[in-house]
């Protein structure tokens, strides 16, 4: 006579609100490029330092001025930024990265290259049961519509395959036309017309239940309340890095914008 066993129960996923790893970093829109040296140090002495302390980084895109897609990953600059991200990963902290509207490409080859985990745009994650939507922010600048055209394009899986199928080179002389093009086309436009929509963003918040959000793009570091329903939010927009490196922590009770000492 055989006995039967039920089969082992798989772990039950983690509650949400579970307590996880503190405190948590966010940052985004460092825009790493050779052409801006001290951005890079910047974000080295981040890395080996406040990064080092935390239990996981949270990059919300934007990190590089560009990126033409992960057969690139070989060229020196690039290597040196994935492996900063590599080391940080094997020091202990998690790092995830969503993807932003200059570097939307960077993909599994960089995850690999960075040990990093990719998140899709928007993120919900529940750190000490505090419900935090993550997004790049460029999706909820609804007003732009010749922009969110552009945006809709692009990320189709079709058109993306398209673009990566062509060299190299070739690429990268797309962006930079493309850049040029965009710079010029920003200065037709106001500037409420690049800045997140008010619309889109209680759309998102009833969406998720509400949440705390955090985003970057627009390179205009606040932080908000919106009444949604009758629930106060509370939107935190990231600083970009080109004047000086600045990040948000939160250590599972406050948020707390940081920044590096002055050199
Ligand atoms: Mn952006």
């Amino acid at each position: 006579m055989t006995t039967s066993h039920p089969e082992p129960a798989a772990p039950p996923p983690p509650a949400a609100g579970e307590p996880v790893g503190l405190p948590i970093l966010f940052i985004s829109d460092l825009h790493l490029s050779t052409a801006a040296p001290h951005t890079t140090a910047a974000f080295t002495a981040f890395i080996h330092g406040p990064a080092r302390q935390a239990h996981s980084l949270y990059i919300l895109g934007d990190l590089f001025e560009n990126w033409a897609g992960d057969d690139d990953l070989d060229e020196p600059f690039n290597q040196q930024i994935t492996t900063l991200l590599f080391e940080l990963a094997a020091s202990g902290t998690r790092i995830f990265f969503l993807a932003g509207n200059r570097d939307f490409l960077a993909g599994a080859g960089f995850a690999r290259a960075a040990d990093l985990t990719l998140l899709a745009d928007p993120t919900l994650i529940t750190p000490a049961a505090h419900p935090i939507l993550l997004s790049h922010g460029d999706a909820l600048c609804t007003d732009d519509h010749a922009y969110q055209h552009f945006r809709q394009q692009v990320r189709t899986p079709a058109f993306q395959a398209q673009f990566l199928a062509q060299p190299l080179a070739a690429r990268k002389a797309i962006i930079t036309q493309l850049r040029e093009q965009s710079e010029s086309a920003k200065k037709d436009k106001e500037m409420a017309l690049m800045d997140v929509a008010p619309a889109a963003i209680a759309a998102l918040l009833r969406e998720h239940n509400y949440p705390t959000l955090i985003h970057g793009h627009t390179h205009r570091p606040a932080q908000h309340t919106h009444q949604v329903d009758g629930h106060a939010c509370t939107r935190y927009v990231l600083a970009d890095w080109h004047d000086h490196p600045t990040w948000l922590r939160f250590d599972g009770t406050g948020f707390m914008p940081c920044t590096l000492p002055r050199p």
